[in-house]
């Protein structure tokens, strides 16, 4: 096995008294601070009957807390399966069974009924952990680069989503391969908006800790607090999606950042041109990149020194990995598959997916794109039908199932429909079999479907668009 020194531990052996941690509401960890939490919350966690190699879900919005569990479990070598707090319970009982999770960790305490509705073997809250004592275990000191520290659900084009694998080598990948492109400044401070549960947010936390970088954290996106802590705070880089680069453009108006501010990571989805373009204006120092929760992270991103010359562009690969453009057409039009010590080993329990999805190492993503003559990356398209909302991806065929599952619906078709404040939203097309409303199909698919899935618009209709083959083609309900 190939082993580093546990990240956390070291730099609290290297830089103790360093900033880690700087919350909006003043709080503060150093790097000394969060791993003796850390340690503290393995051992109790290890009292409540957690150990090596066992699933953990975790369900919280961004806090100190949750920074700590997550540090927690790899002192144990446990996995954290990180939920979406968006999603209905229905969801996360999917994942929390797919993934085969046996503990369940929340930010707030649940009452016995609201604990009952998840299929685990335990739900505990991180404040009765904590009530805890330490069992006397010693916890880990390296940490080795092949095994798995999280699992992050992302939704497969068959509607059901799958658990991606991240090892620490993915990870610790990710970090040096971000820092070679971005560079490391002494005076760098990292500010996320982004949710933890997702790869954007969860990998800053971890290149905190191999960077000796403070991370800013916000518990919830606000572009009035970004807009602030940009202005004062002395934030070097913030990553962001598309709609919180329209909503901070907005509150800028016609002035400009901080020269403190380096850099604004765009990832997680299209960026329209022009709000690009404004940006360059603004002289916003936005840095377009590619990635996904496959890749732990952005893989493909628009260099410092690019980016004023490749407005539109995803940039290049990142040192560590490769990108090509598979079968492309006259347009040079291809799929963009990856490669690189950053994609994931696959996903869990799914060897067929895995089968397609990465041969030779490499990934093949699904998305469409083609490189410029100098090899810079361009994306096209989307994967193949996946909405794009506000960052949160949602699949039609999802909401498809969800809806079709009603007596009423006989058939039902989910598309993409370009929308200002979230970028594309989901719109439903409906057979009917039986009278329904609206507002009835509504009720129905809240139960089932996070709120951020529920189409925006449904209309009902004679019949769907088929091919020969009598499948549903998506693109043509758009007309
Ligand atoms: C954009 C966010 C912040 C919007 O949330 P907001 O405004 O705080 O909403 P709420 O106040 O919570 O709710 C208000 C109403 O809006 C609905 N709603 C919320 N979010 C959405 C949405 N996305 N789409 C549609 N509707 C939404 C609520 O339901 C509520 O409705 P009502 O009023 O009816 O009750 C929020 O959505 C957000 O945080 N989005 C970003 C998520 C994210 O991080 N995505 C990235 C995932 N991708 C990756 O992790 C891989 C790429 C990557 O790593 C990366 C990505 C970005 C930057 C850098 C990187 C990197 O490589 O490092
Ligand atoms: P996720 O599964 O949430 O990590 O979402 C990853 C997906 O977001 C990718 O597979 C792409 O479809 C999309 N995406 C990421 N970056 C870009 C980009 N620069 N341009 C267009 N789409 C992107
Ligand atoms: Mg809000
Ligand atoms: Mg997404
Ligand atoms: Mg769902």
């Amino acid at each position: 096995t190939e082993t580093i020194p546990h990240w956390l531990t070291k730099q609290a052996d290297i830089n103790p008294d360093g900033v880690a941690v700087e919350m909006d509401n003043g709080d503060v960890l150093t790097f000394n601070e969060l791993k003796a939490n850390s340690q503290r919350f393995a051992r109790k966690l290890a009292k409540a009957g957690i150990s090596n190699g066992m699933h953990v879900g975790i369900l919280s919005t961004n806090n100190l807390r949750m920074i700590t569990v997550i540090h927690a479990l790899s002192y144990l070598e446990a996995v954290g399966v990180l939920l979406n707090t968006r999603l209905t319970t229905k969801e996360v009982n999917y994942q929390l069974q797919d993934a085969e999770v046996t503990h369940l960790l929340t930010a707030s305490q649940l009452n016995e009924e609201e604990q009952a509705a998840f299929n685990v073997r335990e739900v505990l809250s991180f404040s009765e952990v904590e009530a805890y004592e330490e069992k006397d275990v010693e916890v880990i000191s390296e940490l080795d680069l092949n095994a798995t520290f999280t699992i992050i659900y992302t939704s497969g084009t068959t509607g059901f989503p799958k658990g991606v694998m991240h090892t620490y080598g993915n990870h610790w990948w990710s970090a040096i391969g971000s820092a070679l492109n971005l560079g490391l400044d002494k005076q760098d401070k990292w500010l996320i908006p982004l949710p933890l549960f997702h790869v954007s947010g969860l990998s800053t936390l971890i290149k905190s800790v191999i960077y000796g970088m403070p991370i800013y954290l916000l518990e919830k996106f606000d572009e009035k607090i970004v807009h602030e802590a940009i202005m004062t705070k002395g934030i070097s880089i913030v990553s962001v999606v598309t709609v919180m680069v329209q909503r901070l453009m907005n509150l800028l108006g016609e002035n400009s950042y901080p020269k403190t501010l380096r850099c604004m990571l765009l990832g997680g989805g299209p960026a329209p041109k022009p709000l690009l373009e404004k940006a360059k204006d603004r002289q916003v120092p936005v840095f377009q990149s590619y990635g996904m929760t496959e890749t732990a992270s952005q893989i493909v991103t628009l260099s410092p020194k690019d980016a004023l010359e490749k407005v539109g562009s995803a940039g290049k690969a990142l040192f560590p990995a490769q990108l090509k453009i598979v079968e492309p057409d006259e347009m040079n039009v291809g799929e963009i598959q990856v490669k690189g010590p950053m994609v994931t080993k696959g996903y869990y329990n799914h060897k067929s997916a895995n089968e397609t999805s990465i041969k030779d190492g490499w990934l093949a993503t699904g998305d469409l794109g083609y490189l410029d003559d100098e090899g810079f990356l361009y994306v096209v398209d989307r994967r193949k039908d996946l909405i794009i909302s506000g960052g949160e991806n949602i699949y039609p065929s999802e909401i498809e199932s969800v809806l079709s599952a009603m007596e009423q619906v006989k058939e039902v078709g989910v598309t993409g429909k370009e929308d200002v404040r979230w970028g594309t939203v989901p719109v439903a097309f409906i057979v009917k079999s039986r009278e329904v409303s609206i507002e009835e199909i509504l009720a129905f698919a809240e139960k089932h479907l996070a709120k951020y899935k529920l189409p925006k618009e449904i209309h009902f209709v004679d019949a769907l668009p088929r091919n020969a083959a009598n499948k549903l083609v998506r693109n043509k309900l758009r007309n």
